[in-house]
């Protein structure tokens, strides 16, 4: 463990230390930010008197409109001069968001990630090949600093570039992977084609991967091709980035980082705080975050979360496998449909291969179609049928999403492969 003191807190010395770093949080929130000492005289909610959680809830909720009306520099509490690093998510619209952090803030969160990688069972005799995009994206320099914290060996290779990649992996005996989990796909793919022996040519024992959906089925997949552990990593740029929460060895759950983010979930539609286990829209609310505090800000993922003991001893509560985004969830024909109940179908089957994409589109009705590649041995051998197996593939789909849905089959290869976050949905009806 990074911080066995923090990490072994029982369940009641932690949410102590919640509530006491929140009512810290409420008073500096209200005394250097104008629009939560607005937001909390309006609801009439004296920062001085926030006594429990109840009370708390009476702040409405922060936005990620919030932070775009705050363009450039979003929420912040403390002069330019005091921020020493600025990361954006690129927004599919306008402008990106900005978020920023004090020096304080930059050193938190490297802790929290180095924290995060050993939770992982990351020590520092490992070598760190770090695929994640360097830039305004958190997921470069977050994985960075946190595994240099950690004392490891880090190997800035970021995304892309495959063929250095697996050269560096191997020349190096890289023994940590960072990378989406679709780019950890995509270089196990390629490995076999540039030469690579999988199993033979590679040394990765643990796997960070994050920053986009992915099913307990791909991860299967993911460990079975490069012969390791790999371990979900949640986040976000508003909340620092990477390293919210990451799943200890027992793969069970992703632990919320307790002593610096207080989660709630609500339902996503009426904005009502849900009890623990319930499954709605996680809400987090920094409780140290010294630039850009954030109260109460909706995430619109949805997930469980629960606050009970884990194997490892740890009390800090799990995010049990986030299923997707309220605003990714799609409506087609009246029925609700999310993007990660196709995958869990495709992954679990035998043939098909590891790229697929979903169309949606309407010309009276709606219409969902989903283009799946076939795996390169079932494709070649003699049993494969084409229809046979298209046929499987839409009872399969229908039974779990009970609409449904067209297939068509692609040749190994054939759709795109990226090297950040997978684009899997195209939605033509908002084109
Ligand atoms: O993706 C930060 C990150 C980098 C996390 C590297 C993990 C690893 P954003 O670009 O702001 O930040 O995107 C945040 O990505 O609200 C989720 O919808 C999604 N997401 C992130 N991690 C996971 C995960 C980074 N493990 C948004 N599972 C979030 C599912 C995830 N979705």
């Amino acid at each position: 463990m990074f911080d066995p003191e923090i990490e072994m807190l029982s369940k009641e010395k932690l949410q102590e230390l919640q509530l006491e770093r929140l009512k810290k949080m409420v008073k500096y929130a209200y005394n250097n930010v104008p629009m939560y000492r607005k937001r909390m005289d309006d609801a009439g909610v004296n920062p001085t008197k926030v006594a429990n959680l109840d009370d708390f809830a009476k702040i409405s909720f922060t936005k990620k409109d919030d932070l775009r009306d705050h363009y450039p520099y979003g929420i912040r509490a403390v002069p330019l001069v005091q921020i020493n690093r600025l990361h954006a998510s690129s927004g599919t619209t306008g402008k990106p968001t900005v978020v920023s952090y004090t020096e304080n803030d930059l050193r938190t969160w490297g802790r929290l990630m180095a924290r995060t990688y050993a939770a992982a069972g990351v020590t520092r005799e490992d070598i760190v090949q770090n695929a994640y995009g360097y830039g305004l994206f958190t997921g470069g320099l977050g994985f960075h600093y946190g595994a240099e914290i950690l004392g490891c060996t880090v190997i800035p290779t970021a995304t892309g570039n495959t063929k250095r990649q697996l050269m560096m992996a191997k020349d190096m005996g890289s023994t940590v992977l960072a990378a989406t989990p679709s780019y950890a796909m995509y270089l196990a793919e390629a490995a076999p084609k540039e030469g690579y022996d999988l199993q033979k040519d590679f040394k990765f024992k643990i796997g960070m991967f994050g920053a986009e959906p992915w099913s307990e089925e791909a991860r299967q997949r993911i460990q079975n091709a490069l012969g390791l552990r790999a371990h979900d990593v949640y986040g976000m740029s508003e909340l620092y980035g990477p390293g919210v929460a990451v799943e200890c060895i027992h793969q069970n759950g992703l632990h919320i980082w307790g002593d610096e983010f207080l989660v709630e979930v609500i339902d996503p539609d009426t904005g009502e705080v849900l009890p623990e286990g319930s499954y709605g829209e996680m809400v987090f609310t920094m409780l140290t975050r010294e630039a850009m505090p954030l109260l109460r800000y909706r995430t619109r993922d949805l997930a469980t979360v629960t606050w009970e003991e884990c194997e490892c001893d740890r009390f800090h509560p799990r995010i049990m496998r986030i299923k997707g985004r309220s605003d990714d969830m799609l409506i087609i024909g009246g029925v609700n449909v999310f993007p990660s109940q196709v995958e869990t179908v495709l992954m679990g089957m035998e043939g098909v291969g590891d790229q697929y994409q979903i169309i949606i589109d309407r010309d009276i009705l709606d219409k969902l179609q989903v283009k799946v590649e076939v795996d390169e041995k079932f494709f070649k051998s003699p049993d494969y049928n084409a229809a046979k197996f298209a046929k499987k593939l839409v009872d399969e789909m229908t039974a779990v999403m009970t609409i449904r849905a067209n297939v068509e089959l692609m040749a190994p290869g054939t759709l795109p492969r990226t090297e950040g976050k997978a684009k899997r949905v195209i939605d033509l009806r908002k084109e």
